[in-house]
């Protein structure tokens, strides 16, 4: 098999508070799997990964915490790096975006296109706080929607009704740094021209994705930007702390914080050459057209990744003789949730890495995790599931069979590998297994089906269990020692396989099965063969998986907040209040989408008395074609408002999950159109 030269990256987390296992889910463990799978494979491949020290979250807490950034990126870089180094993740160098190295690197990068005049300076009006006297970014304002009238939304969008505005448009604007209100000011900041480079960015991704198969998710994403038609944004902003802008005149800007952390992937590959010395390192691989580039990343890192990022470097590539390769895919997860709901730090709902290893080892948690990826969905982390995974897949099942065959081994075959005797049809199924899973199971990796991957991996150990069960070797100990040796033998060979295979995934625990048949790995793919000769020397079996307990489950599940701490509960109303609410039933006569408005569905409901127009921010879980002729709750004395320019003279009634997803509340025909709800 041809070795690939492959370089992969994992998004570059904020050094601004502890991960937790959301984001090991989405871009850390799949992409650990995959490096360990490719180096197992004998695949020449480097994976590097580090903080991102710069940006607004990061200068917010630092402001709350009245320190410097230096102090939190300090604290949080070496607090993540320490979790990952439990979790076992397998990086060739954790760096940070704090490095001068880096700082030169962004820089020429904009230097560059800054020379070629890719550049185009614009000048905005932008919040300045002149008590603190400093540009505010956006999220460091806050004033009352212009839409909808919330009273906490941000200088440029509102979270409540999802409209976009010009922070001209907000209402009584506040500096979250002072409170004052904040004056417009003119700045001048350098813009990308990203819709010159979305012809190309297009019949890119669509070469990438005819080789490659790229994932649906990112796909999706992708076409959505361009059916927006891609815009100029702004790569440099007014702040203090980040990668100044490298032009005489430009004090107090810095590089735009996605516009620099993409490039921390190369400067970090550039530090891990001067740490082997070897300080063209970098070249061999962001800069050799055989290299293969996977980028791992969580959803909301899509753009940056498959837009943003490849239209850089192509600006790079054309004003330059040193080319840099492109991502060859970008394979994004989805999000996981903790126990049904959202990580949320505040809310104190969730659990972070550390804390979670030093309660139980990291092979359970990475084997859960990796069951149940995020691939194509959200998907959950339940601390029961945890404990059945633990119990019933890694300690009845791998953990069971390695057992056995250990017991058997030292009991009647003084701790050696027995030879084999004639073999039967069992015994060849078993041996042709031990040799097609690797086959298998590369298959799914190389395609980033990780998840798949993992059950057939746990597949393979129920194999071997029901072989060691229908050879019943108790009995041929005894009737016939040199069947029963068959059966030894051939489950050490599988015990070594299992190793092989699931060392990727559970690489400690793969370790030490790799000590107990005192034996070394040999390369995916010479896994599967018989890798013990009669005779072997084995030593003494270890436990590979410790169950846990229903109490010790219960202990975790019983300090998560309580669903009354979790929920903001309004304040009491009397009846007389609620019953100025007029709720309606009315019947969705027509439905349409509103073009830019991703989230919104223009309405018209017959109410009986009269019709109606309304907007309603359902567009993400109904087409319009799902709607047309339900019958639905409507707050018919609203307000009217507008949105997005729209009339709209009403509300649905809807539930929402933790989620955020959204389910309008429906009523069967049998009710008549208009009458009321109390
Ligand atoms: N720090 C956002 C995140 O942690 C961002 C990723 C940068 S990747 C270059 O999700
Ligand atoms: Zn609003």
């Amino acid at each position: 098999m041809e070795k690939e030269k492959v370089l992969v990256t994992s998004a570059l987390p904020y050094a601004n508070g502890p991960i937790h296992l959301g984001h090991l889910s989405g871009a850390y463990l799949p992409a650990d799997i995959y490096v360990r799978y490719k180096r197992l494979k004998g695949d020449d491949i480097i994976y590097v990964c580090g903080s991102d020290e710069h940006g607004v979250p990061i200068t917010i807490t630092a402001d709350k915490e009245k320190v410097s950034p230096k102090v939190i990126i300090d604290r949080y870089h070496e607090m993540n790096k320490k979790a990952f180094e439990m979790f076992g993740m397998d990086f060739d160098i954790y760096s940070r975006t704090s490095l001068p190295l880096h700082h030169e690197t962004a820089q020429t990068f904009f230097k560059s296109f800054y020379d070629q005049g890719i550049l185009k300076e614009k000048k905005t009006l932008q919040f300045y706080d002149e008590k603190a006297k400093m540009f505010l970014p956006d999220r460091y304002v806050e004033g009352t929607c212009p839409r909808c009238g919330y009273e906490e939304a941000r200088s440029d969008e509102c979270e409540n009704c999802s409209a976009h505005y010009e922070p001209t448009e907000l209402i009584n604007p506040k500096s979250k740094i002072t409170g004052e209100t904040p004056v417009l000011k003119e700045t001048s900041h350098w813009f990308f021209p990203l819709g010159n480079y979305q012809q190309w960015l297009e019949n890119y991704i669509e070469e990438m994705d005819k080789k490659y198969g790229w994932k649906d998710n990112v796909l999706q994403q992708c076409r959505s930007w361009f059916k927006d038609g891609l815009k100029d944004r702004a790569v440099t902003r007014d702040l203090d702390w980040g990668v100044k802008v490298p032009l005489p005149d430009s004090e107090g800007k810095v590089l735009y914080v996605w516009f620099e952390a993409v490039l921390g992937y190369i400067s970090a590959t550039k530090e891990l050459g001067l740490q082997r010395n070897n300080p063209d390192l970098w070249k061999d691989y962001w800069q050799n057209p055989g290299t293969k580039y996977i980028a791992f990343i969580g959803k909301d890192n899509i753009v940056f990744h498959a837009i943003m990022f490849p239209a850089m470097l192509k600006a790079w590539n054309d004003g330059n003789d040193d080319k840099y390769i492109y991502p060859q895919n970008v394979p994004a997860n989805e999000f996981l949730n903790f126990e049904g709901k959202k990580f949320s730090k505040s809310r104190g709902w969730g659990i972070d890495v550390i804390e979670f290893l030093n309660l139980f080892p990291a092979d359970p948690l990475r084997y859960t995790l990796a069951a149940n990826l995020p691939e194509n969905k959200d998907t959950d982390f339940y601390w029961k599931e945890f404990q059945a995974r633990n119990n019933n897949e890694l300690a009845d099942i791998l953990g069971n069979f390695v057992n056995r065959t250990f017991t058997f081994a030292h009991k009647h075959f003084n701790g050696e590998v027995p030879p084999k005797g004639k073999l039967e049809e069992i015994d060849i199924q078993m041996l042709k297994a031990n040799e097609e899973y690797p086959v298998k199971i590369s298959a799914l990796l190389e395609k980033f089906k990780i998840k798949d991957a993992v059950l057939e991996m746990m597949n393979l150990a129920r194999a071997a269990n029901k072989y060691f069960n229908d050879t019943e070797p108790w009995k041929t100990v005894k009737s016939d020692k040199e069947r029963c040796g068959t059966t030894i033998n051939i489950s050490l060979q599988t015990v070594y396989t299992l190793a092989e295979m699931f060392s990727p995934v559970i690489p400690f625990t793969a370790e030490k099965m790799f000590k107990m048949l005192n034996t070394e790995k040999r390369g995916w793919f010479d896994a599967g063969k018989e890798n013990l000769p009669p005779g072997h020397k084995l030593n003494k079996a270890e436990i590979l998986f410790v169950k846990i307990e229903d109490k010790t489950i219960e202990e975790q599940i019983a300090k998560l907040p309580q669903s009354e701490e979790t929920e903001e509960k309004k304040k009491e109303i009397s009846y007389e209040q609620f019953s100025e609410i007029d709720l309606r039933v009315a019947k969705i006569i027509s439905a349409e989408r509103i073009p830019k408005a991703e989230k919104l569905l223009k309405l018209q409901v017959d109410l009986g008395y009269e019709k109606r127009q309304i907007i309603a921010g359902v567009a993400k879980f109904y087409s319009p074609e799902d709607l047309i002729n339900k019958r639905v709750i409507v707050v018919a004395n609203l307000k009217p408002a507008k949105l997005f320019g729209l009339k709209s003279e009403g509300m649905l009634l809807a539930s929402e999950n933790n989620d955020g997803k959204l389910k309008i509340v429906e009523i069967d025909n049998s009710v008549e159109i208009g009458a009321k709800v109390k």
